[in-house]
Parts: C-alpha cells; sequence; structure tokens
C-alpha cells in the first residue's frame, strides 16, 4: 500500500504533472512573430496580424507617441482670453524660413451663447477673426508676423469672420483656403463654405476671389451647412482637398470628412461620390505616406485616435491606435505639394490646445508637437 502511495506520489509530481505543463506544437510561440503564425488563433490574436500594420505597435511605420513643447515669441496678454490662437495651417519651408498661418482673434472673451454676440463681442472663439501669420528659423521661436487675411467689408463673404486656414504651393504660387463666415458661428450652427486667397509669395500680399470655392451640399446632404478645415494636398497630379463637416444636427451632431478634387487651385472642386472618405475626426490632418495618404483621425467618431491609411486617398483603414493626439495639427510636410508617389510622413508641426468656457472656447493657444511618423528619420530636412 505504501508502494502504490510512493508510486501515485512521483507520477503524480513528476511525469503526469509535467506532461499537462508541456508546451506543445500549439502553444503560441515566445518570440512574437512578424508574420501572422499558421495556427488557431483567439480573434484578439487574429485581429493583432490582420487589422495593423505590425504586431507590435513599435515596429508600425504609422504608429507614434506625441510630444508637445510651449512655442516662444507669441504673447497672449496673461492669458485672459482676449486674444486667442487657432486652427494652425500646415507648416511650410520658404525663403529660409518655416511659415505657419492661424486664426487670430483679438476681442472680448466669448461670452456663454452665441445669442450674446454683438457686431463687437464674439459668437465663439473663432468668430471676428482674422488669419494671421508667424515665421520661424527652428521651429520653437515664432515671430508674429501680423494679418494675411483680414475679414473683408461687408457684404463681402466672410465680413463676419476668416478663419482655419490652410496653404497650398501650386506651380510657383500661394492659394489659401479658409472658412468665411457672414453670419456669427452658432447661430443656428457653425455655418460656412469655403474661400480662397491667392498670393504670389507666402509674405502676400493676399487677394480674395471673393467667391465660394467649395460650395456647401445640397439641401439634405451630409455637407449642407458647412465645409470647415479645408486642407490641400498635391496628389495623383491634381489638388486633393479634404474637409470636415457637421451634420445631423444638435444634439445629434455628427462629425465626419470628404474630399474634393480639382485641376485648378480656383476650381471647380469635384466631391468625391464615396464622401464622407472619414468617418471620425475633427480638424482635418493628412499628409502623402508611400503611395497612398495618411490621416491623423482625432476626437469624434468610432474611430477617433487613430492614425488611418489609404492607399488611394480615398479609402481609408485604421493602421494604428494613438492617444494625446494633437488638436487642429498642422505638419510640416516637405513633399505636400511635390506630386510624391513615396510620401515620407512627418516629425513635427504646430497644434493647438484650447480652454472651455461652457460651449465656446475661451481661447486657444499654439503649440509645437513632435512625433515619429517619418521614413526618413536622419533625413536633417525633417
Ligand atoms: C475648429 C474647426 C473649425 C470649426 C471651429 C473653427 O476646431 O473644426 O474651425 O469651425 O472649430
Amino acid at each position: 500500500m505504501k508502494t502504490y502511495k510512493t508510486l501515485l506520489l512521483v507520477a503524480l509530481t513528476s511525469g503526469l504533472f509535467l506532461n499537462s505543463c508541456q508546451v506543445t506544437s500549439q502553444s503560441f510561440p515566445f518570440k512574437l512573430p512578424k508574420e501572422k503564425p499558421n495556427q488557431p488563433l483567439s480573434r484578439a490574436m487574429e485581429r493583432n496580424y490582420d487589422n495593423y500594420m505590425a504586431p507590435r505597435p513599435e515596429d508600425n511605420e504609422l504608429y507614434t507617441q506625441f510630444k508637445y513643447t510651449e512655442i516662444k515669441g507669441l504673447d497672449y496678454s496673461n492669458h485672459d482670453g482676449t486674444i486667442s490662437r487657432r486652427d494652425p495651417s500646415k507648416v511650410i519651408f520658404e525663403n529660409g524660413k518655416y511659415y505657419v498661418w492661424y486664426t487670430h482673434r483679438q476681442t472680448e472673451t466669448p461670452p456663454k451663447g452665441a445669442k450674446l454676440s454683438t457686431e463687437t463681442i464674439p459668437s465663439a472663439d473663432w468668430d471676428l477673426s482674422e488669419i494671421w501669420y508667424a515665421t520661424s528659423t527652428d521651429g520653437f521661436t515664432w515671430e508674429e508676423q501680423g494679418v494675411a487675411i483680414p475679414r473683408p467689408p461687408k457684404p463681402n463673404l466672410g465680413h463676419r469672420s476668416v478663419s482655419t486656414a490652410d496653404i497650398l504651393k501650386w506651380e510657383g504660387k500661394y492659394y489659401m483656403y479658409y472658412q468665411g463666415f457672414s453670419e456669427a458661428s452658432g447661430l443656428r450652427g457653425d455655418d460656412c463654405p469655403v474661400l480662397m486667397s491667392y498670393s504670389d509669395s507666402p509674405d502676400g500680399p493676399w487677394t480674395a476671389t471673393n467667391e465660394i470655392v467649395i460650395p456647401n451640399g445640397p439641401k439634405d446632404t451630409w455637407d449642407q451647412y458647412s465645409i470647415h478645415d479645408p486642407y490641400p494636398l498635391v496628389y495623383k497630379g491634381k489638388i486633393y482637398l479634404y474637409y470636415k463637416s457637421d451634420f445631423n444636427e444638435k444634439p445629434n451632431l455628427v462629425r465626419m470628412q470628404g474630399l474634393a478634387t480639382a485641376e485648378s487651385p480656383f476650381g471647380p472642386f469635384t466631391k468625391n461620390p464615396l464622401n464622407p472618405v472619414l468617418t471620425s475626426g475633427h480638424e482635418t490632418t493628412l499628409f502623402p505616406f508611400k503611395e497612398g495618404i495618411a490621416a491623423l483621425t482625432i476626437r469624434d467618431g468610432n474611430e477617433h485616435n487613430t492614425i488611418q491609411f489609404s492607399k488611394d486617398g480615398i479609402n481609408f483603414e485604421i493602421a494604428s491606435l494613438v492617444e494625446l493626439m494633437p488638436a487642429a495639427a498642422g505638419p510640416y510636410i516637405p513633399d505636400a505639394f511635390t506630386d510624391t508617389k513615396d510620401g515620407r510622413g512627418i516629425t513635427w508641426g504646430i497644434s493647438h490646445f484650447t480652454s472651455y468656457n461652457g460651449w465656446a472656447t475661451n481661447h486657444a493657444i499654439l503649440a509645437r508637437f513632435d512625433c515619429d511618423l517619418s521614413l526618413d528619420v536622419n533625413d536633417p530636412a525633417m
């Protein structure tokens, strides 16, 4: 009996027990394989290989963490809300320096509610604004150069506010696309079309066409009230201009992004029949990447906090999930306008931070962000 018990104990602690812990051919390997292993996988593991560019975020070219640095040289009047700078454009490098344009407001602080706005009291942080610009030699210290595009006199389009600009360089000339408000934002919604001004030099002077360049959609379509955040790139020999619209009305507001293309900066712009092409995000931030276009998809929608990629500029897929994304980011994109077939990515730019006062934004500041979304980490031009 004693012998039997001893045998049993030995069997349990050695062979039998070891067998139950043994690594079988089905066990997942210790080193995370780069390619999907040919073995049964859980749904999460399947997704980890099928849905992302690499099974480990750190190996994914479109994964990054974002770092922020306060920029020097811009006065905010002690942050009392009377001076605001927001929605920066892309950063471009011309004449030996970097340029950025942005919405500049210098008024009383916006009250809570658009109905309290007057001819001099803004309804929102981007109401009663102008487009200003600053230049820098290092991207950290900026010198404000003043107004680039003022509010035109009544009854011109945009007489209430011009905001949220972005730049295009096309055949050696400069084109600025921006939101033009002819009534205070927020009275119905944040309603506006896109206007355009052009110049021979990034220092201006800018000539406004005084026409709508990207019209709102027809009644009962997703972009019938607003075209926001116009964002031009050069791709496939054309101007690819991405934009956001607010639709579905409060309190069920939806924000998605669409694409309009043109062969001339003056238009006509043709809206893509598959619009919206991005179901999520807020302000537009996209850049050429390899043969396609990548998008920072920030804040709203099911797929917020992602970086997405499309091989054709139209059909985007999630490439990575990220955090602390730069709001309204305007990256420095060396190949934004070169019609590249092999986009190199981005490493830095200017974004904004906002402070809130009820529904309206009290004021916003510009900041620098840095990231690692470049295929040329050692390229001094980046
Ligand atoms: C921003 C942008 C547009 C909106 C408002 C000012 O963040 O999406 O520019 O109109 O908010």
